[in-house]
């Protein structure tokens, strides 16, 4: 399997889930600043130009974080996703409130303000939404912090594909000036806990 790859945090996610779940991948890097992945080499790989994308032996590509993590689970035996349909649909349902309004809301801002110059050719960019999209991300976190309680992790004591996509991103808003508030408490030692994994650093 050859993945393809660059900066940002989407690559990122599956980074940390290549290293939690041990599978092994023939990592391509893209040149992201370059705009490499709007080449017609890699649309042909995926339609919509980002990075990540996993291409299978068989010459198949899958996009998109989530579909790629949770088939490198699978094919991994990994435990990123859940071992039965109750624990699958947990995980699902956080990736998804997760992904909606903290990944997109964070990624946006940050495309629609500080990355605008980056992304303005790229996409079309909406640079009056975002403060509000900002906004939306940290209305969530709170939320989240006070949702989260005492857990180990987002889905109590299972670690999942739901922490790595919130810390990825997390991670990568504490750089593009949209850290997380110090009054979540609960989140930031969640952070810690997570930072500490070898995945992390790996
Ligand atoms: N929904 C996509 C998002 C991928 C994405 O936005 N990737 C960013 C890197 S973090 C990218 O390729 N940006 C460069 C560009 O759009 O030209 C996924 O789940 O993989």
């Amino acid at each position: 399997m050859k993945l393809y790859t660059g900066m940002g945090p989407n690559p990122r996610v599956v980074t940390i889930a290549v290293a939690e779940t041990g599978a092994e991948v023939e990592v391509v890097q893209v040149d992201l600043i370059a705009g490499e992945n709007r080449e017609d080499h890699h649309l042909a790989r995926n339609p919509a130009g980002q990075l990540p994308t996993l291409e299978l032996d068989s010459g198949q590509c899958i996009s998109e974080i989530t579909a790629i993590a949770e088939y490198l689970d699978e094919v991994s035996s990994g435990t990123l996703i859940g071992s039965t349909p109750e624990e699958r649909a947990e995980t699902h349902m956080w990736v998804r409130r997760i992904d909606l309004n903290i990944c997109e809301t964070l990624a946006n801002g940050f495309r629609f303000a500080e990355g605008i110059k980056l992304f303005e050719g790229r996409i079309h960019v909406i640079p009056q939404a975002a403060d509000d999209l900002k906004k939306i991300c940290r209305d969530w976190l709170s939320k989240l912090d006070g949702l989260i309680e005492d857990n180990e992790f987002i889905c109590g004591d299972r670690f999942t594909l739901a922490d790595i996509m919130l810390f990825a991103f997390l991670e990568f808003g504490a750089g593009v000036g949209q850290p997380l508030d110090p009054k979540c408490e609960r989140l930031q030692a969640w952070y810690s806990r997570v930072a500490a994994r070898p995945s992390i650093t790996a």
